[in-house]
């Protein structure tokens, strides 16, 4: 194998595939809420990943099933890679009654505790203390599970991130924070919000590793997390670990994105890293041109089914109204 493909404990060359094919998942699920977002068929807003589909998959690559993970408003590729199936996905964003959250919960709100996704979270720095009271439920039961918690550069100046990176430290809980650098809060660039080079470089006053990885290199984000989730696991505590990556899309719905120019998108767009994913696996070897473009075709079909098995489903009654209300 060559330094391209070096891969981290628990993650097998077969397992390649199937990554690939995640990554296209995410792709086409969220070109598709796209699509019909601007045909006024999904309704509230929705936060599109596309762009950064290495960093979710390449980090949730390397946890065991019974491993959580929390996500954030921009979180539609965390739940696929955790295991979340696209037709449920769909049709919550559709507001329909077979969605994850019975269509109650729309883009911000997918959770599917049965596959360790703890939720997605519509306020900015929610997950922090989420991961960390799992993890620290996790010591105390002695489950053995590690915690994955999704975050954007913008939430790192929340105090929640303060807070549960000290606890997690001192209590040297099994979680591993992951900051998603996309370069952008809503529209502000991470320059005039954070004046250090690197939100990793905040690890070190908490007194843990911080490590900075190729967001859109699906090999360096295994790595990083990898040995991240070691270290949880052996009980040594949390590791702080920055992806740098960017987002093609605007922030959410109706963004003119005035505050970036096009060199800028076009300069990101050549880094897309499903094809430099898709490039190593062929010149490595791994897989043919021709399985790869299967692939990418099987994801496509399944996202198209998604939404006519979203679009055939019930709308939530009146009656349901009242239904699953907890607090
Ligand atoms: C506590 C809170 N403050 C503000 C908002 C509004 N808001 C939604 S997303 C966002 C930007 C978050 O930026 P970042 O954490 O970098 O994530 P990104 O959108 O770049 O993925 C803001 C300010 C919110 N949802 N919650």
């Amino acid at each position: 194998m060559t330094q391209a493909v070096n891969l981290p404990p628990h993650v097998k060359e077969t397992d390649l595939a199937g990554l690939y094919k995640q990554m296209w998942l995410i792709r086409y699920f969220e070109e598709k809420v796209d699509e019909f977002f601007a045909k006024g068929m999904i309704h509230g807003t929705t936060h599109l990943s596309v762009g950064q589909e290495a960093s979710a998959v390449g980090a949730i690559a390397v946890l065991e099933e019974e491993d959580k993970i929390t996500s954030t408003h921009r979180g539609h590729g965390h739940c696929i890679a955790k295991g979340a199936e696209v037709n449920p996905m769909m049709a919550e964003l559709f507001g329909r009654t077979t969605g994850y959250c019975k269509g109650k919960g729309g883009s911000m709100h997918i959770a599917d505790v049965a596959s360790g996704n703890l939720g997605a979270n519509g306020i900015v720095g929610g997950g922090f203390a989420i991961a960390a009271g799992a993890a620290l439920t996790s010591q105390m039961k002695r489950a053995g599970y590690v915690v994955l918690c999704f975050f954007g550069d913008g939430a790192s100046n929340e105090g929640s991130f303060h807070e549960a990176i000290n606890l997690a430290s001192i209590w040297k809980l099994p979680v591993v924070f992951i900051c998603e650098n996309n370069q952008y809060g809503m529209s502000g660039p991470v320059k005039d919000m954070t004046n250090i080079e690197n939100i990793a470089d905040r690890a070190e006053s908490y007194g843990i590793p911080g490590k900075v990885v190729d967001g859109n290199d699906v090999f360096d984000v295994m790595n990083g997390v990898g040995e991240a989730v070691e270290r949880a696991r052996n009980g040594e505590g949390p590791s702080l670990i920055e992806a740098k990556t960017y987002r093609w899309k605007g922030h959410s719905k109706s963004d003119a994105k005035k505050y970036r120019t096009r060199e800028e998108e076009t300069e990101w767009r050549q880094k897309d890293p499903i094809e430099r994913f898709r490039l190593i696996l062929v010149n490595e070897g791994l897989l043919s041109e021709e399985d790869a473009e299967n692939i990418r075709l099987e994801a496509k079909k399944e996202v198209e089914e998604s939404v006519e098995f979203a679009i055939n489903s019930p709308e939530p009654t009146l009656d349901d109204l009242m239904e699953d209300i907890f607090a």
